[in-house]
C-alpha cells in the first residue's frame, strides 16, 4: 500500500541530505521492502527508489519521538541508515 517515507539519517551521524517526506507505493515481501510509483510500476519493475532489506539487526517500532505527524514509525539499519514511515 501507500505510505510516506522520509530519509533521517543516511549514516551513522550523518543526517540525510534528501529529507522531504515522499509518497511511495510499498510492497513488503519476505525481508525485502521495496517503492514505486504504484501497483502497475512495481509489478514491471519501475522502482522509485532502492529496496530496503532487512536482516536480524534491523530495527522497528513506533516513531513516538516525531511529534508532526500521528501513526509513525521508523526503520533503523545497522549501517546507519534511519527512515520514517507514515500510513494514513
Ligand atoms: C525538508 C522538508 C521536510 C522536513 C525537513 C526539511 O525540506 O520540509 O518535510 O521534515 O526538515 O529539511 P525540503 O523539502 O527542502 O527537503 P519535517 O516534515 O519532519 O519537518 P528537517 O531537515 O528538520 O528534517
Amino acid at each position: 500500500g501507500f505510505l510516506s517515507r522520509k530519509h533521517e539519517w543516511e549514516g551513522h551521524e550523518r543526517k540525510a541530505s534528501h529529507r522531504a517526506w515522499e509518497k511511495h507505493f510499498c510492497a513488503l515481501t519476505s525481508t525485502r521492502l521495496s517503492f514505486a510509483k504504484d501497483a502497475k510500476h512495481l509489478k514491471s519493475g519501475r522502482i522509485t527508489s532502492d529496496d530496503l532489506l532487512f536482516d536480524s539487526a534491523t530495527q522497528v517500532g513506533p516513531a513516538s519521538d516525531y511529534r508532526k505527524k500521528s501513526h509513525v514509525f521508523r526503520l533503523k539499519f545497522q549501517n546507519g541508515n534511519e527512515y520514517l514511515f507514515h500510513a494514513k
